[in-house]
């Protein structure tokens, strides 16, 4: 079987130290946070980023400091903006941080209820303008997708040549809006995508367990990470997204899936190196 890919989604942009205390907002705990993640065997850093006070941003120059900072932690990680942002953030506000080449950033692939009177909104025109602007960087979009639909719509996006092939898609289950994590939702959520495609699974909430250990077993690759779970077991915190990833290093290691390092992770997924 394939190594196995690990992303730490370490902060995310909904979650606060009222939460979890250990949910970084400095520049310096966000290195720290990605850190413990990388050591512990994440190769992928999914990135947000927040204000001191924990305010989420898609500041440009405060993901150019937290890339510096991961970057001198955590050499050779693929580090991974967030183009979602925060529910209610514009379109150029969630984009600012392509300027800065990473070499992924994340594709919403639709719009979804997510919690509350919240509306993540990506409508067609929008995901299309965002692939079009990563293309032009030579950046590889994950495709989120929260629900089949989205799948379909990368499809469609895809062969008008909006994204190229081969996709990597993450598969986001659980959200309050989205498809949930049961097992049968994940193999359907993996039959539906394209034949060639590679992708990851995350579970929110309660469901990031047992989604990524059944990711695991399916041969896919996995998410974890306070922006969709901050417990380590039921009722009992996580300490940090090392933490979290320890764990999914366990139950990896149980049914003999090895972990991919950076640079395999790279090839797995067709990436080119970090940009200039
Ligand atoms: N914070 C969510 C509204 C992404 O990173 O691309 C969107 C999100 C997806 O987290
Ligand atoms: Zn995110």
């Amino acid at each position: 079987m394939e190594k196995l890919i690990i992303t730490a989604a370490i902060c995310g942009a909904e979650v606060t130290k009222e939460h979890n205390p250990a949910i970084p907002y400095t520049v310096e705990e966000i290195g720290k946070e990605a850190y413990s993640a990388y050591k512990a065997g994440a190769s992928i850093i999914h990135l947000h980023v927040r204000e001191d006070d924990g305010t989420p941003t898609q500041c440009k120059d405060r993901f150019a400091a937290c890339i510096a900072e991961i970057s001198k932690l955590c050499p050779d990680a693929i580090i991974q903006p967030s183009t979602g942002g925060a529910v209610g953030m514009t379109n150029d506000e969630r984009l600012q941080p392509i300027e800065l080449n990473p070499e992924m950033a994340t594709l919403d692939c639709g719009t979804c209820n997510f919690g509350g009177d919240d509306i993540f909104i990506n409508t067609e025109n929008m995901i299309i303008d965002f692939a079009q602007k990563m293309i032009a960087r030579g950046i590889k979009p994950e495709c989120e997708v929260f629900d089949k639909g989205m799948i379909d719509m990368a499809i469609r996006l895809s062969k008008k040549g909006f994204i190229e092939t081969p996709m990597h898609f993450n598969l986001v289950m659980g959200v309050n809006g989205g498809i949930s994590g049961e097992p049968r939702d994940l193999l359907f959520m993996q039959e539906s995508l394209p034949p060639g495609s590679t992708f990851t699974a995350s579970g929110v909430g309660r469901f990031q367990f047992p989604v990524t250990t059944l990711a695991i077993l399916l041969g896919a690759h996995v998410r974890v990470g306070f922006e969709d779970n901050i417990y380590i077991s039921k009722g009992v915190l996580a300490k940090s997204n090392g933490e979290l990833v320890e764990k999914i290093v366990r139950i990896a290691a149980e049914f003999g899936r090895e972990i991919a390092m950076p640079d395999e992770a790279r090839k797995i997924l067709g990436l080119k190196g970090r940009n200039a």
